[in-house]
């Protein structure tokens, strides 16, 4: 996989070349190069923003030194493009898929969910975008190329997600929580040990991602984990756990899940397709006040 970030910070990604990630990169799975986007700029002072038409505080990154550095790193040619600038207001879905969508939420959603592995994927940070989910790592961990765009500032002209979604190139707009961060670079490393982590020969423990939280059909937030001694300044291991049962191992952590989930994340338990759960996790769900008679439980 090849991994281009461009930011006024490339120093900032330094800290890619330590632990998995670095062992990823002298292994050859991964190749992460970042670029400095003021190599881009013309001008004495390598400006790359400017004050918002419109008015406003701060300032927006200006489209010109974004598009001369992204045609590089894209091999595209510059062109004209004719866009409704007003039309695609939701901005990060075509219009095709606006007209498909059933709810809001997939209008916002980013266009193209799975990447063709041979086109690469332009990500721009954007605290005003779609959450960026486990769904998406593992998508995005199947691409060859990820273009990562970090903008600062108040952020980056609108017109440069739009002009490269008319180029045929895969944009996506990702924020990573509902907090505010002075720029991208902290979202694309975030972005990135997620998704690179997920590649094949990345990690020793295949079997540890597949049980881990927000993963599979049946996402549910992980149980609790213990290891020696049994009994650790008075507080012990729950009995189940030592018994070596592990039919009764694996139910005990299931349910433990399922209260778990149910108390913090009521939504995940909301999203479960019913017809994946076992008459024990049923038993379980009805337990906790949860209706699994339809295709998704339902609060009673
Ligand atoms: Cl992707 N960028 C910035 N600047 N702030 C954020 C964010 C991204 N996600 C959450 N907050």
């Amino acid at each position: 996989m090849k991994i281009d970030i461009v930011s006024v910070f490339p120093e900032y990604f330094e800290v890619l070349n330590l632990s998995l990630l670095g062992k990823a990169q002298e292994k050859g799975l991964v190749e992460v190069t970042a670029h400095n986007l003021r190599d881009w700029t013309h001008d004495v002072h390598h400006s790359v923003d400017d004050t918002p038409v419109g008015g406003g505080a701060g300032m927006v990154m200006k489209p010109e030194v974004w598009s001369e550095c992204l045609d590089e790193l894209l091999h595209l040619e510059p062109t004209t493009v004719t866009c409704d600038s007003t039309a695609d207001a939701d901005d990060t879905a075509s219009a095709d898929a606006a007209e498909s969508a059933e709810s809001a939420t997939e209008i916002a959603a980013n266009a193209d969910t799975v990447p063709a592995t041979d086109r690469p994927v332009l990500i721009f940070p954007n605290p005003s975008a779609p959450l960026f989910t486990q769904q998406d790592a593992t998508e995005l961990s199947h691409a060859n190329h990820l273009l990562f765009g970090c903008g600062r500032y108040e952020g980056y002209d609108a017109r440069i997600p739009q002009y490269y979604r008319a180029q045929g190139v895969d944009v996506r707009e990702y924020s990573i929580g509902d907090y505010v961060l002075n720029g991208g670079e902290v979202a694309v490393s975030v972005m990135l040990e997620a998704i690179t982590r997920l590649l094949p020969g990345f990690m020793g423990n295949a079997a540890s991602i597949v049980e881990e939280s927000y993963t599979g059909e049946n996402a549910l937030l992980e149980h609790r984990q213990y290891t020696k001694p049994a009994d650790w300044r008075g507080i012990k291991v729950p009995d189940v756990l030592l018994s070596g049962d592990h039919a009764k191992v694996d139910r005990f952590r299931r349910d433990e899940a399922l209260a778990k989930t149910n108390k913090l994340r009521p939504d995940l338990i909301e999203a479960l397709d019913c017809s994946k759960l076992d008459k024990a996790d049923r038993k379980t769900l009805m337990a906790l006040g949860w209706e699994v008679s339809g295709a998704h439980p339902r609060q009673r």
